[in-house]
């Protein structure tokens, strides 16, 4: 199946100087009159080598922000490098190099994956379109991996590719080690829940190609992941922004840093202690944007269980029964939240969440007022039908 590509797009577009319509945003989601102008407040920056803080830095951002930056991580600054460089190169190959890696050549596979070369991911709200083209990958554990979909070319792609997953495992570790702690449990506790060793890692790069029009245009629309915890590069072009009091703010880039947002499976298995960050992302009219989102979750036939977490309790529930527990209307200016209050059925809502292609970031936004206060409470029911 022919599928338009951003990025072909986007060369047209620069000649007419316009965007085609199912591109440009509805108001209440331009970012050209929805970013917030004046003194932003800054998204929590933590050096990981501060030991004796980490704990209570991570669970105040957690809980906070739900999106926190570190520095010091000790992933060697030339392994994101290669992981970057491996990426661009993929989405500057011709176009019919990266379409042999399309996810459409492999609709009719039993496993009908997320996997491979695409430019939809989520069922598309209010007949609109992101201005993005990603590439994603499985790339922990071993069993989940599926090389059918990873580039050979260029082909360092696999190498560069694992040897950033393997680097990824400590600030995994590390990071739910502290939210761990921070909870009260102990450190291996939250991890242990969702999988150990078997945690999956799902790769998405993104390519946001320059666009004439990024005040009218989203790359990614507004959304929580669905995942326990994302790790983030971002390249030097800003346009990760969060949803915090009511503004979208940027989080700024640093260079060397990994961005880590909490995901709703941690905001459910802490009870809404932290929060899963709404974000979003925008485009830039000069530069390609490009971030590589690691989405870290249980595999999906997990029954997540330990005694001390609250949610979790029910020992019948399995990983992918709580992957729609929160599901927003698109238009979350207006609409009031819907719910799920059946978590091992999948909810019906204005966007289809139950296909693969919904694992990550593929929910819609949240209602308006305070996202963090109706996360409490969506939790509190959440625990209400667990306990
Ligand atoms: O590109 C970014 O910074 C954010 C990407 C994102 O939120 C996603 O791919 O789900």
């Amino acid at each position: 199946m022919e599928v338009d590509r951003v990025q072909a797009i986007a060369s047209d577009s620069f000649s007419t100087g316009t965007i085609p319509p199912e591109y440009i945003r509805q108001e209440n989601e331009q970012p050209g009159i929805t970013t917030f102008k004046g003194q932003q407040p800054e998204v929590p920056v933590i050096d990981f080598a501060n030991e004796e803080k980490l704990v209570e830095l991570i669970l105040d951002a957690s809980s906070k922000w739900g999106v926190f930056q570190i520095v010091n991580h000790v992933i060697p600054k030339e392994v994101i490098n290669r992981l970057q460089k491996v990426g661009k190169e993929f989405f500057e190959l011709p176009k019919e190099d990266k379409e042999l890696y399309a996810k459409s050549l492999r609709e009719n596979d039993s496993k009908n994956s997320v996997e491979g070369y695409g430019t939809k991911l989520q069922k598309e709200a209010e007949g609109k379109r992101g201005w993005v083209d990603h590439l994603f990958n499985m790339i922990w554990p071993p069993s989940a991996i599926d090389y059918r979909f990873w580039p050979k070319n260029p082909p360092d792609y696999r190498e560069a590719t694992e040897e950033y997953a393997k680097h990824l495992h400590n600030v995994v570790h590390k990071v739910l080690g502290s939210i761990s702690l921070g909870l009260g449990l102990e450190e291996n506790e939250l991890k242990y829940a969702m999988g150990g060793d078997d945690l999956v890692y799902n790769l998405k790069i993104n390519y946001y190609p320059p666009c004439p029009c990024p005040d009218l245009a989203l790359g990614v629309p507004a959304h929580t992941d669905m995942c326990a915890i994302t790790i983030l590069v971002p390249n030097e072009v800003q346009g990760l922004r969060a949803y915090e009091e009511g503004h979208w703010v940027d989080v700024k880039y640093v260079a060397n840093a990994l961005v880590v947002h909490i995901g709703d499976q941690i905001e459910i298995l802490s009870n809404g202690r932290c929060r899963s960050m709404l974000h979003r992302s925008t485009v830039n009219k000069e530069n390609t944007r490009m971030s590589w989102p690691v989405f870290v979750e249980p595999p999906a036939d997990r029954h997540v269980f330990s005694p001390s977490l609250p949610v979790a309790a029910d020992a019948s529930s399995s990983a992918a029964d709580f992957r729609d527990c929160k599901v927003y209307t698109p238009s979350y200016v207006e609409d009031p939240i819907h719910i799920s209050t059946q978590p091992s059925k999948r909810p019906t809502s204005s966007l289809d969440t139950s296909s693969h292609e919904g694992l990550c970031g593929s929910k819609s936004t949240r209602s308006s007022g305070d996202p963090f206060k109706e996360c409490a409470t969506n939790m509190s029911r959440l625990s209400e039908m667990h306990i």
